[in-house]
């Protein structure tokens, strides 16, 4: 590829000018927009160790009353985007919410989608669009687009869970906005859509047509996943152990933007993941291991960890224990990629 021409070579009278009529040459910037062949990505690999970041968080449990924070969340910020930018990776945001016992978290809905991954605690609920979801460790429960929600927190201890949002996209769409509201009344049944959809391959038939499917299952237990996963291990002995969180009505991605997946690594087992153009995250469920990104030196984790890595990378992971299978879930922007062809 040709060097093209720099800034520097243009006359700086030239550029005043065109700095005037807010215009800029292309030549100089070309090769940093349109790179050869792979692109320039910012997401660099890292943990965020649970173990280093709780007291901080418990912490902040002590210094801002839930009034002053209304989401009391420490921001899992990839420096490779910038500490301030909150970003995990070009579209995800990921943090670590604290609710003490008998807080509340108010209501209100946003454009973002949103998901939570269950950590550690028992007794919360979130309260989406009427239907009370229960929280409990490595569960998925997703607020998507627009829905009402609201979390409470009845138990003993702290709860403590991961947030994902596809919040840096839909700001950079300039479509980010929340609203506030009154406190829900919980006018579903506890896990209501759980239970119609609870069995795979059986969907609840409605004699009248449904207002929406986007999402039409809330919460997605970890028990059921890991055990799917536990029964794939018994039929294959070498293939990967994976599965696909899905849209249990379309077999579509949970949201258009974000992709979840689970995935049960083998005692001493190493996966090398299929190349693909997406970053990803990991929140490490259950196990000890490593992540090795190109040729960077490996990353450890233990359980409640939960790390990122850039695409158009070779992603190894491997599970360092002789006898304990690791359990992991995944989070990457592969609906969108596919969307935009890109994938
Ligand atoms: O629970 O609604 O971590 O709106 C960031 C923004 C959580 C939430 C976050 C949010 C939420």
């Amino acid at each position: 590829m040709n060097s093209l021409g720099t800034l520097e070579e243009l006359p700086q009278s030239y550029r005043d000018r065109l700095t005037d009529l807010n215009l800029v040459p292309l030549w100089p910037n070309m090769r940093a927009v349109l790179p050869p062949k792979v692109p320039s990505r910012k997401t660099q690999s890292l943990n965020w160790q649970f173990e280093s970041l709780r007291p901080l968080l418990i912490e902040a449990g002590d210094l801002t009353p839930m009034e002053k924070a209304e989401r009391r969340v420490l921001v899992l910020a990839n420096p490779g985007h910038g500490l301030s930018s909150m970003q995990a990776t070009p579209s995800i945001y990921m943090g670590l919410q604290l609710i003490l016992p008998g807080e509340t978290a108010p209501n209100h809905r946003h454009t973002p989608n949103a998901v939570r991954i269950i950590i550690e605690g028992e007794g919360a609920t979130t309260i989406v669009d009427g239907e009370p979801c229960v929280m409990k460790r490595g569960d998925l429960i997703l607020t998507p687009s627009g829905k009402w929600h609201e979390h409470q927190h009845d138990g003993d201890g702290p709860i403590i869970w991961l947030d994902i949002l596809d919040l840096p996209l839909m700001y950079r769409l300039e479509s980010s906005w929340a609203i506030e509201g009154k406190p829900q009344t919980k006018t579903l049944e506890r896990d209501k859509s759980f239970a119609e959809y609870s069995a795979a391959g059986v969907v609840p038939e409605f004699e009248f047509k449904r207002e929406s499917t986007n999402a039409p299952q809330l919460r997605y237990p970890w028990t059921k996943t890991r055990s799917c996963l536990v029964e794939m291990a018994e039929h294959y002995s070498d293939r990967p152990l994976r599965v696909a969180y899905v849209n249990p009505e379309t077999g579509e991605s949970l949201f258009p933007s974000i992709g979840f997946g689970a995935m049960m690594l083998r005692p001493n087992e190493t996966l090398s993941l299929s190349p693909r153009t997406t970053a990803c995250v990991f929140h490490i469920v259950e196990g000890a291991g490593s992540l090795a990104v190109d040729n960077a030196k490996a990353i450890a984790w233990t359980g409640k960890d939960t790390l990122s890595a850039p695409g158009y990378s070779e992603i190894t992971l491997t599970n360092t224990s002789a006898t304990e299978p690791a359990f992991i879930i995944t989070a990457d922007e592969a609906p969108l990629h596919r969307y935009l062809g890109i994938f």
